[in-house]
């Protein structure tokens, strides 16, 4: 008798489970459209020489949460970054870059950084 309970309560469970599925399926469905609409792009000045800072810029970046795309140009200085604007902000960005050993306008690296990064990749710094 105690067995039957058991097994009819599991098949109410089951059945809640499915009865509820569609439905749960919907709102992470409108949950992934509200995500692709908050995207956000910007494009600022990072300092830096070659392909090696291109490289360290980039991963630095994309180790944040919300990075969608980051690319360095080594030729005009120009990172732009496609990146989900309710997960990081564009300061964050910022300050990644920074950390990273290469500055920005809205940030700069330490020199404690600065001085570790390779003698190919000491950019020349303002001031
Ligand atoms: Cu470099």
């Amino acid at each position: 008798m105690k067995m039957m309970k058991i097994g009819i309560l599991a098949g109410t469970m089951a059945l809640a489970v499915f009865a509820f599925t569609p439905a749960s399926a919907e709102k992470a469905a409108n949950a992934s459209m509200e995500f692709s609409q908050t995207v956000a792009t910007t494009t600022f000045q990072v300092s830096g020489k070659c392909g090696m800072c291109k490289n360290r810029i980039e991963s630095a970046v994309k180790e944040l949460k919300g990075i969608e795309a980051a690319n360095w140009d080594v030729e005009t200085k120009a990172l732009t970054v496609k990146y989900d604007a309710t997960k990081v902000k564009e300061a964050d960005i910022h300050q990644k870059v920074a950390d990273a050993g290469h500055d920005t306008q809205e940030a700069k690296a330490t020199d404690e950084v600065y001085n570790s990064l390779p003698g190919c990749c000491k950019y020349e710094r303002e001031g």
